[in-house]
């Protein structure tokens, strides 16, 4: 299969170096990171040299491909949509944070998937990647039930040895992801605590709230999620990736624009159509927000 992955940072290009097992994979990223590639081969941990065709985010248009797989950043979402709409795709899958797929349906005509990715990965250096924690691809249609390219992308991922799961449940699984970005990244971010500390101290109880509130935002949209499985989804993750910082704690340190709009942003838009409180969503997303125009990395 072509797939070509469009943001490739850490994660695209772990995604992406581990689909070249099986597949003919093209990176489309930003400089140094794919001008080394382009020189030295893309290494994961240090080991595998992965057999990607690297190409710059600047490097005009995409001739299209079986598979379009989108890791940009959220708010990079439109921007990713411009440039897979010059190319020819069979499917596009985000593999991204926050509800992103709405807004590539509103841009593509290709059927657009949602995905998620429980890996866990980091750019050492341009061109090098390290893998922090193995998990797996879950992929499915965004109205759920079964979707032939679903299972195609799937067995795609399966192809290449990666562990995928082809849901037929993905709206729920959707919200339960918000869920755990919702109660994890602002608390461990505004705290600067590692994932698993974020929710043992006080940060903890905002966390859960956080939770709650995806959950009653899911149901009122007519999916089926627990607040207390959401809150044991955060439990899990929590626990599952303790040491890890957060991708919202890492922009935090680094000065960097966060995911807040299609996290948090999200949820709230979402609570004041269905008439639900999120006032815990709101909070986070008010600091946040300040922290970015603060920092000026937000323009209002
Ligand atoms: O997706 C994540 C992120 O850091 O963005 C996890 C690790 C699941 C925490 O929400």
């Amino acid at each position: 299969m072509e797939v070509l992955v469009y943001g490739a940072g850490a994660l695209g290009s772990l995604i992406g170096g581990l689909l070249a097992r099986a597949h003919d994979v093209t990176l489309v990223g930003r400089d140094p990171h794919m001008r080394r590639i382009r020189g030295d081969g893309l290494r994961i941990d240090g080991e595998i040299e992965a057999r990607v065709r690297p190409r710059a985010l600047t490097d005009g248009t995409h001739r299209g491909a079986d598979l379009a797989l989108v890791t940009t950043k959220a708010y990079d979402t439109d921007a990713a949509a411009r440039a897979l709409a010059t190319g020819e795709y069979d499917a596009v899958c985000s593999l991204q944070n926050g509800l992103t797929e709405e807004r590539l349906v509103a841009a593509l005509d290709p059927t657009v998937l949602a995905g998620t990715a429980s890996y866990g990965a980091l750019l050492a250096e341009p061109g090098r990647v390290t893998c922090t924690g193995t998990g797996e691809v879950v992929v499915g249609s965004l109205a759920g039930g079964r979707d032939p390219l679903a299972e195609r992308v799937g067995a795609a991922f399966d192809e290449a040895g990666i562990e995928a799961t082809v849901a037929a449940d993905m709206p729920r699984r959707r919200y339960e992801k918000l869920a755990v970005n919702a109660g994890i990244n602002g608390p461990s971010a505004l705290a600067r605590l590692a994932n698993g500390a974020t929710l043992d101290g006080p940060g903890g109880e905002v966390a859960r709230e956080a939770a709650r509130e995806v959950a009653r935002v899911a149901r009122a949209d007519g999916v089926d999620l627990g607040g207390d499985e959401a809150v044991a989804a955060v439990e899990r993750v929590a626990d599952d990736t303790a040491a890890n910082r957060s991708s919202m704690h890492e922009d935090v340190a680094e000065g960097r624009r966060t995911e807040v709009d299609a996290i948090y942003g999200a949820v709230v838009d979402r609570a004041d159509r269905f008439g639900t409180a999120a006032p815990t969503c709101r909070t986070l997303a008010s600091l946040i927000r300040a922290w970015e125009l603060g920092e000026g990395v937000r323009e209002s």
